[in-house]
């Protein structure tokens, strides 16, 4: 062939190229609708309950005798212990109960939680899972399959199944301890001289596949894979990401997964903006409430009760039935999730504070969940009296600061209002209504005040 004709094809091909879409990784790429139609389920729900357990569970926050504060799930971290020590001392202290799991998913159900994700391995590396990849697992330590337990005591109830798994593990001898930007137990010290040598990170990255890869292909369905983290230097090609998400989503195509594969929640913000869907379905802001949700981005905010995600014996800061109340419909009313927090003790138990709040929760959800599940976001504005949620047709009028007229003024962008009645009145005893300059007025009935947040349903007319 000349060159003129080499020229003439290798033109050709350009042309063909640039005309040609960007081939996805996977065989398929998902159209906006079938994403639409996996995502249904969890843009619906928004409430989850988030259980933080494992062998830090059993340390209680204490070691050698000496309290720490923040998050205790990390204590190997902030003692500094050798991989080995800590699974020797972990090892005795942690005895599930037996129907443990029972109980977490009876809870969730009680709080009005749509679905749980569990730690199945948190930064320890302890895999609650009968793992083949490694001894230190629920099999070897306890004689059974806890994760098992977990996700068949969830689906017993009707819950969504999702699994918390940490792509940092301190246990595993090739986890490099310097240089990734994410924690080490090893970094407090600095009497070893180098720490990294013999470290081989691809080695390990082979390891969490395969773990990640028992997981999703053992025990069924599973709704929801929540990775945790990343940090600026370590992330998506560190853990070969495109790789691992294919191969969850060969085994499970309907899972939802966070972005913590490639994000750091607390360093880089929530990700406004600069949010990609090939990097995770949705993204988690962290013991925060976006001040104005995010627009066309699916968020879930993930929060502890006291100060800490694992248990803690001396951590008795609880939020209060209200803020979580509060918190749920804020959440709802600016279209994200929220994720609660529980950190049972070592055999399971999930602590009485825990209890009589996520109790107190459910209470109020029985009346008015339905001002929460399958709402989106406010779509008239702020109001100065509390918060909005919507379905079609309909606006829910959560009153955090009941008026002294009794009367809330609604911004109507559009329509007019049809009719209004207290959610807590089984009756539905019509509300006087009318129709203003701003919007609506809508007359609240004192006998169906909530402490904590009070609701009115309105209809409207196009
Ligand atoms: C992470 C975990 O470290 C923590 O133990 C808990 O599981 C929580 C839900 O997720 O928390 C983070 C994650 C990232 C940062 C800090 C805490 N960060 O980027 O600094």
């Amino acid at each position: 062939m000349n060159s003129a004709n080499e020229l003439r094809l290798l033109f050709a091909g350009l042309v063909l190229a640039s005309a040609l879409p960007v081939l996805p990784l996977t065989a398929h790429a998902e159209t906006s609708h079938e994403r639409d139609a996996r995502m249904k389920w969890w843009r619906e729900a928004r409430l989850g309950m988030f259980v933080h357990w494992g062998l830090y569970s059993g340390a209680e926050g204490v070691w050698d005798g000496k309290p720490y504060g923040g998050g205790v799930e990390w204590i190997q971290d902030y003692a500094g212990v050798p991989a080995d020590v800590y699974a020797a001392r972990m090892r005795p202290l942690f005895k599930p109960k037996p129907g443990f799991a029972r109980a977490w998913a009876r809870l969730a159900r009680e709080m009005g939680a749509e679905y749980v994700v569990f730690t199945s391995k948190h930064h320890e590396g302890f895999a609650l899972w009968d793992s083949k990849m490694t001894d230190f697992d629920a099999r070897d330590f306890t004689g059974r399959d806890l994760f098992k337990e977990i996700v068949t005591a969830l689906r017993a109830e009707g819950l969504r199944v999702g699994v918390y798994f940490s792509v940092i593990d301190w246990h595993h001898p090739d986890f490099p301890v310097n240089n990734t930007g994410l924690p080490h137990p090893l970094q407090k010290h600095p009497e070893i001289a180098n720490p990294d040598a013999g470290r081989v990170l691809s080695r390990y990255v082979d390891f969490m596949h395969r773990q990640v890869e028992e997981i999703v292909s053992r025990y069924g369905p599973l709704d929801v894979l929540w990775w945790d983290w990343s940090s600026q230097e370590t992330q998506g090609d560190s853990w070969r990401a495109p790789e691992l998400m294919a191969l969850v989503r060969k085994h499970q195509p309907r899972i939802i997964m966070n972005n913590r594969l490639y994000h750091s929640p607390n360093v880089e913000g929530d990700n406004l903006g600069i949010f990609d869907v090939a990097k995770g379905d949705f993204t988690t802001p962290e013991q925060h409430i976006p001040a104005i949700g995010m627009r066309n981005v699916d968020w879930e905010a993930c929060m502890t009760l006291n100060g800490t995600w694992g248990y803690s014996n001396h951590d008795f800061d609880w939020k209060s039935a209200q803020t979580l109340i509060r918190n749920t419909v804020d959440i709802a009313s600016k279209g994200g999730n929220y994720l609660i927090n529980a950190g049972p003790l070592a055999d399971g138990t999930i602590p009485e504070p825990i209890v009589v709040r996520f109790h107190e929760l459910g209470a109020w959800m029985k009346t008015y969940g339905e001002s929460i599940h399958g709402t989106t976001a406010n779509p008239v504005g702020s109001v100065p009296w509390g918060r909005i949620t919507a379905k079609p047709g309909r606006l829910f009028l959560h009153v955090f600061d009941w008026p002294k007229d009794h009367r809330v003024t609604v911004p109507l962008k559009s329509g007019r209002p049809l009719r209004a009645w207290m959610l807590a009145d089984r009756a539905k005893v019509p509300l006087a209504c009318a129709a203003t300059a701003e919007g609506a007025t809508v007359s609240l009935k004192p006998a169906f005040q909530n402490p904590y947040a009070s609701v009115a349903a309105l209809e409207v007319a196009d």
